[in-house]
Parts: C-alpha cells; structure tokens; sequence
C-alpha cells in the first residue's frame, strides 16, 4: 500500500464521521419545531394577587404584619416586599397601631389632631437610590378624617421634599390628590376628595414611555396629564406621612395607613386594576365593577418542548405577560391575542373573542348591582323587543319586556 492510498484509509472513517454529523446536525435543525399557541378564557370571580406579584416592587407595607397592640407606637413596619426597605420611626412622634383602624383590618395611625399639631411619621433609607424608570406607582389605603378644613392640606404620603431633585405624592387642600415631580417640575391637582372617615384607595401612576401622569381615587380617574416631566433617579432617604423639611411650613399627614405599595416602573393599566382589585376587596372599598376574565394559555407548547414566554392583549392593549393572565374588563366585547415565544425567537399567537355580560341576571347597566338604574333601562324597554336577538331587558328570553322579566330583575335586587 503506498503512502497516499494509506493516508486516504486513514481520513476516510474521519469524513464518513464529518459527513454523518453534518447530516445529523442539519437534519436536528429541521426538526426545531416552532411553539404553537393556544387560546382559552374564562370569567371567574377567584383572584388571589398581593402587590408582590407584580415586578419591580421597591416596598411594601401592610398594617397587619406589625407586631404591635392596638394603640401601641410603631416603631418598625416591615416591608413586605422582599428588598427589606424596613420603615422606621426616627423620631419621639412614632405612629400608632390602630388594631381594627380600616374596616375592621389594622392601620397606622399619623397625625390625629386637625390642627396638624402631633405630627407623625417614618423613615427608610433605601439600599440603592430610587429609580422609577418610567414611573413610579404607589398605592396606598389611607383613612382621612372628613372634618379636615378645606383649606387645609391633609398631607405628604410619601416624599423625599428636602432632597433635590425631589417628589412627594400628596392628598391637599380639599382632599384633593396632589403629584408634585422633580422639584414642582410637574405639580398636579386632582378634583376629587379623599376626606371619606373610611378607607380609600389613592393612587399615583406616571408613565413616561406613553406620556402620562395620573392619579386614582377608589380606582376612579381623578389627575390626568399628559406631560411626565424629566425622568429621573432620586436619592435613598425617604419619608412616610411626611416631607423631609426641617423648618417653615410642614406638611405631616393628617390621617391613618393601612396599606402602601410602591414600584420602581410604570404599571400597566390592567395591572393597576389588579392591584386596585386586591386592595379594595381586602379593605372593603368599592371600586368601578369590572369582571375577571382568566386568559389561558396553558394549552399552547412548543414541540420540542422549548421553554415559552407569553404575551397577552386585548384589544391590542398589553395586559399581562404569564401563561395564565387575569385581565379586569368592562362589559363589552373583545379579542384577546397570545402571542408565544420559545428561546429561539420563534413565535406563534392566538386569539379568542368574547363578550363580557354583567355577572348578575338583572345588571342591566353592568355596575355589579341590580338596582334602580336597571329597573328604569327596563322599563323604557318595555314592550316588544325591536331586535329580540339584542333586547338585554328581555331577562326571559320571550322577545317582551314586561311583568315576567320585571319579576326577574326584583327578586335579584341587590339596591
Ligand atoms: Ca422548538
Ligand atoms: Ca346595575
Ligand atoms: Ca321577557
């Protein structure tokens, strides 16, 4: 055998190796298969969230995690959130727990005297400076007394004033809800009043990315702006019922917290409703009624089972990125789409349309209750239905408004 034939003998099982594997490999990436998605919904009325789903939550605090009595000072309220933004009561004006203070459910006394003239409040000095991104969003349960002059600002929530630059969310003279950004950069009013003696629900939202400043009143619209102001990183002291001004004219909170929750990022609107949702359920608190609508994606997979992530949105509105998302929805009809993707960027979406009815036979108006305003919408349907295919005050299905389904709407009067 010469030299050459020798050499071919020994680089043969080489290439008939190289030729196999490249066959081998090219035949795999053929058969990477792409993930499939599959769309499924349900109304249910089963929603178990707490603010520390959501990402990006900085703090967290909850009245009923303080180990305290009922009138006892609170000296430390522990942050819920994970990042153990633990507040403190730096100073001889410690709050106090009120045991049953938010319908039934602990809260943190402030200030109590109308005169602002026992001012109390909390510290926390955050590991890293605060960086809302495009927000923040801070919720909070506040109990303010009704009788606080008009002319009077109820108070600071939460603000870091003596720093710069600066922002503190507010409740202000008329219990309005106040937004003031980056120095007064941006300070907005809302209409509403927070004075309510019983829990509200107060919320500040900014986006930036969409150009939106906002606050909520029991989930109700009060500011809504459209110019964000600068976004900015502010510093790492912080205040709770108060500001951080050491002299002139002070601005402690004159009121009761049960509850604060604050992200480092601009939420999106279906998650403030689900975080709405929670907060007003827990404490009690009603908010405009909108139905859960569980959106599953659990049904979609990729062949060669790929890892997924999932994107949900209804009526091309972003609602929520989890294989099962709870989007909260008006009466209405809409098409949710999912859309998959697997690691290699490979996708796949669904859709599903729907209607969303009131949940109760006889909720005509889709307010959550049967009441006066339903029985009006069906007495001026009284009658023959124009269109027995659409006559929502036909509660019988006979193609006639009348005493049958006036029957049907009282005996599920709710008032
Ligand atoms: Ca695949
Ligand atoms: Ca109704
Ligand atoms: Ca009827």
């Amino acid at each position: 055998m010469n030299r050459d034939a020798n050499v071919l003998r020994r680089l043969m099982p080489l290439w008939i190796l190289a030729t196999c594997c490249g066959l081998a490999l090219h035949s795999t990436a053929h058969a990477d298969q792409t993930p499939v998605a599959v769309c499924d919904w349900a109304f249910t009325d089963d929603l178990d969230i707490t603010p520390a789903d959501l990402s990006s939550l900085l703090v967290w605090l909850d009245a009923s995690t303080i180990e305290a009595a009922d009138g006892e000072d609170v000296n430390v309220w522990p942050d819920q959130s994970g990042n153990e933004n633990d507040l403190t009561a730096a100073s001889a004006q410690p709050p106090f727990l009120k045991a049953t203070g938010a319908n039934g459910l602990p809260s943190v006394g402030f200030g109590q005297e109308l005169d602002r003239s026992d001012p109390r409040f909390m510290d926390v000095v955050l590991p890293e400076p605060h960086q809302p991104g495009d927000g923040p969003a801070v919720f909070a349960i506040l109990t303010i007394p009704e009788a606080i002059p008009n002319t009077m600002r109820v108070g600071v929530v939460w603000g870091n004033y003596q720093s710069s630059p600066n922002y503190n969310v507010e409740v202000h003279t008329n219990g309005r809800t106040r937004w003031y950004w980056n120095n007064g950069q941006r300070n907005l009013f809302g209409s509403a009043d927070a004075r309510q003696d019983a829990p509200v629900l107060v919320s500040w939202h900014r986006n930036a990315a969409q150009s939106r400043i906002e606050t909520y009143l029991n989930g109700t619209p009060d500011i809504q702006n459209t110019n964000p102001g600068t976004t900015l990183a502010f510093g790492q002291s912080w205040r709770l019922g108060f500001d951080f001004r050491t002299g002139g004219f002070f601005v402690p909170l004159i009121g009761d917290i049960a509850e604060f929750a604050l992200y480092d990022r601009a939420l999106l609107d279906n998650e403030r409703l689900l975080i709405e949702h929670s907060l007003a359920t827990k404490y009690g608190i009603e908010t405009p009624y909108r139905r859960i609508v569980m959106l599953d994606g659990s049904g979609s997979f990729d062949p060669d089972g790929d890892s997924l992530s999932y994107e949900w949105t209804v009526n091309g509105e972003l609602v929520g990125t989890d294989e099962m998302t709870p989007a909260l929805l008006t009466c209405g009809e809409f098409e949710a789409t999912l859309t998959v993707t697997n690691e290699a960027a490979q996708s796949d979406q669904c859709s599903v349309s729907f209607e969303v009815t009131p949940g109760v036979t006889g909720d005509l108006n889709c307010d959550g209750k049967v009441g006066g305003a339903d029985l009006g919408i069906l007495l001026s349907a009284w009658g023959p239905c124009a269109d027995p295919d659409n006559c929502p005050a036909d509660l019988t299905g006979d193609g006639v408004v009348g005493g049958a389904d006036l029957g049907v709407l009282l005996s599920n009067w709710t008032g």
